[in-house]
């Protein structure tokens, strides 16, 4: 446990079919952008109920439009770090060994994306996205550029409110991301849980899940989240160290598990 995590993670990691990584804002805190709920985080200034549900965005839609552009300013022009990127090397280690790896994302910033992760499961939207709220019709970037910030952004084709692609309280998270994020639980052998305080629901679910259908679940934060006492691993770091030492560890095992095959 000299690195903070266990060996029988990382043997765990090396005999793998399916890896499901579910992160949360704490993988991206360490490119600069705040998480929710950790002190100085997004909602220290605003208060969930004053702005991430439909009924603030109605009552003040240019408000809400205004802290979305801020916020997709803010991480088109952050950069991906070493938590996303180790994140994306155990994918493609895992693709080359064609085994299997998902991650399930609560996060709206595009960073795994960014970072070369492919099957990225968005739970709850992304920034880099909006649509009419009346008719659903995608609104381009350039529809949401030109609006002044006084002034709510509208459908050209419908005049409807246009909003984030993100999921607010009360909304329902999209099907097809549900469905994926449960599959990915129910098959997985790992699940790591980084950069999370697992309290929002039913995202929260997904990696309890994958404890009840037998995956080894650990989580990489700062400090224990709400679902670290009902998991086999609580690591305590920042996901930017701990995951390269991680994946240095996992490819060392592999390594060595194929050699004493060769030998055999
Ligand atoms: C580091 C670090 C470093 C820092 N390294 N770590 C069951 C029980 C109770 C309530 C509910 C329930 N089921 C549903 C609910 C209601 C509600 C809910 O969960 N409420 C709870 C808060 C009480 N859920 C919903 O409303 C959901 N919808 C729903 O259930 O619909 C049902 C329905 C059915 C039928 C019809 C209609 C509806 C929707 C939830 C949507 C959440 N949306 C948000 C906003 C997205 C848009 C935006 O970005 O503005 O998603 S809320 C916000 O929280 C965001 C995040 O994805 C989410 C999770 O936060 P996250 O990522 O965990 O961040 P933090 O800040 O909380 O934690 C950061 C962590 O990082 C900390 O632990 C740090 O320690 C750590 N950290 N630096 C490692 N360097």
């Amino acid at each position: 446990m000299s690195k903070g995590f266990s060996d029988i993670l990382v043997q765990r990691l090396a005999r793998a079919r399916l890896v499901m990584v579910f992160t949360g804002a704490g993988v991206s805190a360490e490119s600069g952008i705040a998480t929710f709920r950790d002190p100085g985080g997004m909602w220290s200034k605003f208060k969930p109920e004053e702005l991430a549900n439909v009924n603030a965005f109605l009552n003040n839609p240019s408000l809400v439009q205004t802290w979305y552009k801020e916020r997709k300013r803010v991480v088109t022009e952050a950069e991906p770090n070493a938590g996303h990127l180790a994140i994306a090397a155990f994918e493609r280690d895992f693709l080359e060994r064609g085994l299997e790896f998902a991650v399930v994302t609560q996060n709206v910033d595009n960073l795994h994306q960014r970072a070369g992760s492919k099957n990225v499961i968005e739970l709850h939207g992304n920034l880099a996205r909006n649509y009419c709220y009346e008719c659903k019709r995608d609104a381009s970037d350039e529809e949401m550029n030109t609006a002044s910030d006084d002034e709510p952004v509208h459908c050209v084709q419908c005049s409807g409110l246009v909003r984030p692609d993100v999921v607010w309280f009360g909304e329902q998270l999209p099907y097809q991301s549900i469905e994926d994020a449960v599959d990915a639980a129910r098959r997985a052998s790992v699940c790591l849980c980084i950069g999370t305080s697992a309290v929002v629901y039913p995202a929260a679910q997904i990696p309890l899940m994958a404890g009840e259908e037998g995956a080894y679940v650990a989580e990489i934060n700062i400090e224990p989240s709400a679902i670290a006492y009902q998991i086999d691993e609580s690591i305590q770091g920042k996901s930017g160290e701990v995951l390269p030492a991680l994946f240095e560890a996992y490819k060392e095992a592999v390594l060595s598990s194929n050699q004493s095959i060769n030998l055999n």
